[in-house]
């Protein structure tokens, strides 16, 4: 067996539109639901308001100005020697509100002028068609991906993208941590993934259910779409995995991680097998769930399998089940304790490179496909010297240990691995809470929470320490 990474191993960085773009307004874009949120904190979430107030400050409408600054920012990966860019399509560039039956030419050329600049520098970039950026006018008009009209209004926009990009795009994903909406009670979750927005005393369980699934359909149609369009695309979905541990060996324990495991990966079990496991259906039977699901559907579901996860990995946790809750009352949200064995960031996430390799195994054996890293990363403030340097050896910390696990997934268990592409390799907006402070580039952008700054990029201690990982193709950390 080989003992380092494949000749071929796609390095590189990973981004999405709303988080690095701005340009909220340029070209004939539409307002997304990105657009409608505010900037949280560590401890306050983003709010999310009624269609763009005045006054309000949201964070994405300007961002880094990517939009303006692409070329520069291109540059700077080539120096750090990415070989690829994973960024995604905001649906309201192509298509503003989502309903236009011709797509926007201005927004498709922005997009090939991103691409022809990437090439050029030999990056070959990584697309996901959905990222957190659906169209705000599908909210309003349709409550979101709950109604099946979505379904055709997202194969309508993939299918633009895929025609027109395939010839410059090879690695396809269809929609963003699809299963971040597992945590159904989170208002951001399940309006960042689907657009939904619950009233009191609607169940917003099933309502997620409703809405994952008419994703999970549209994406089975669009890898179908991708591959008959193009044989040689390779179409993807995009899983967040932080695996759940039992906190000890209590039987109860195990058996509790296993299923919250079950109900936060089987979106992986669908995209990659073509039905739904019967823990799933057993479990909306018994909640009295009822999921509108066509046999249209089934056979769509089964004809779209995906060729490979894309996943982003952050952190671990852990689970302890409580003597007052059955089974099927444990989640994420009432049962998760802290793993004493583990430091976490500012931001409460725990750090676990190991658990990086767990889930390249456990991906592995559970599915059998090829594995793409799409996000990881260490979220931290960043201290500017008086000289302008940023000595970031925290962050070179996390990504050298996460490496190290990854590697040896690869060398010594055998995992079948594409790529590594570390989130936010430039500095950008916050998912989770709206912050530029929270950061995670190895490209510094002047910019902050209060919205000041010059947007001037430099260099942080982690961009020459990258650069030396990708010319070595990891064998010096
Ligand atoms: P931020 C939660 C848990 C794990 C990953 O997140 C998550 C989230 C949502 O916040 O999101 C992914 O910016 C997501 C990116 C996001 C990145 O992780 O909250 O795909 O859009 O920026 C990091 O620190």
């Amino acid at each position: 067996m080989t003992q380092s990474l494949p000749k071929d191993f796609l390095w590189g960085g990973a981004v999405a539109a709303h988080q690095l773009e701005g340009g909220w307004q340029e070209g004939g874009k539409g307002i997304s639901v990105a657009d409608v949120m505010t900037a949280g904190g560590p401890n306050k979430a983003r709010g999310i308001t009624d269609g763009v107030v005045p006054g309000e400050y949201y964070p994405n409408h300007e961002a880094i100005d990517f939009y303006h600054h692409y070329k520069e920012d291109i540059s700077l990966f080539k120096e750090m020697g990415f070989k690829c860019f994973r960024t995604s399509i905001a649906w309201t560039r192509i298509y503003p509100t989502g309903e236009e039956t011709e797509p926007n030419e201005s927004g498709l050329k922005f997009y090939d002028d991103l691409f022809d600049e990437l090439i050029k520098h030999d990056i070959e970039p990584i697309v996901t068609l959905s990222h957190f950026e659906l169209p705000y006018h599908l909210v309003t008009k349709y409550g979101g991906f709950r109604n099946r009209k979505l379904i055709d209004l997202f194969v309508k926009f993939a299918t633009t993208c895929l025609q027109r990009y395939q010839g410059k795009v090879t690695y396809w994903m269809t929609f963003n941590e699809i299963n971040n909406q597992a945590n159904y009670d989170n208002d951001f979750s399940v309006f960042t993934n689907s657009g939904l927005h619950f009233e009191p005393g609607e169940n917003r369980e099933e309502g997620m259910y409703q809405a994952a699934h008419n994703e999970l359909v549209a994406s089975a149609r669009v890898v179908k779409i991708g591959h008959n369009i193009n044989p040689d695309l390779k179409m993807g979905c995009m899983i967040a995995m932080g695996p759940v541990y039992p906190a000890t060996m209590a039987p109860d324990d195990v058996l509790a991680a296993q299923k919250a495991m079950e109900k936060n990966y089987f979106f992986a079990d669908v995209h990659v097998n073509g039905f739904y496991p019967s823990f799933l259906t057993k479990y909306w039977a018994r909640q009295g769930f009822e999921i509108d699901v066509t046999a249209q559907d089934e056979q769509d579901l089964h004809n779209g399998t995906v060729d490979y996860i894309g996943f982003s990995y952050y952190m671990s946790h852990a689970i302890q089940k409580n003597e007052g809750r059955s089974f099927d009352e444990l989640t994420m949200q009432n049962s998760l304790v802290r793993n004493t064995y583990l430091e976490a960031s500012d931001w409460g996430w725990q750090i676990d490179p190991k658990g990086l390799r767990y889930a390249l195994n456990w991906f592995t054996d559970k599915y059998h496909l090829p594995l793409f890293i799409v996000e990881n990363g260490f979220g931290a403030y960043d201290k500017v010297e008086p000289d302008g340097s940023i000595h970031d050896d925290y962050r070179i910390d996390y990504l050298r240990e996460h490496i190290r696990q990854m590697k040896l997934a690869v060398t010594e268990d055998g995992v079948d691995l594409i790529g590594y592409t570390p989130w936010g390799c430039i500095d950008l907006v916050s998912a989770g809470t709206g912050e530029m402070d929270k950061r995670y580039g190895f490209i510094y952008v002047d910019k902050n929470n209060k919205n000041e700054g010059s947007l001037a990029r430099s260099k942080k201690d982690s961009f020459e320490w990258f650069k030396t990982v990708i010319a070595t193709n990891g064998e010096q950390l």
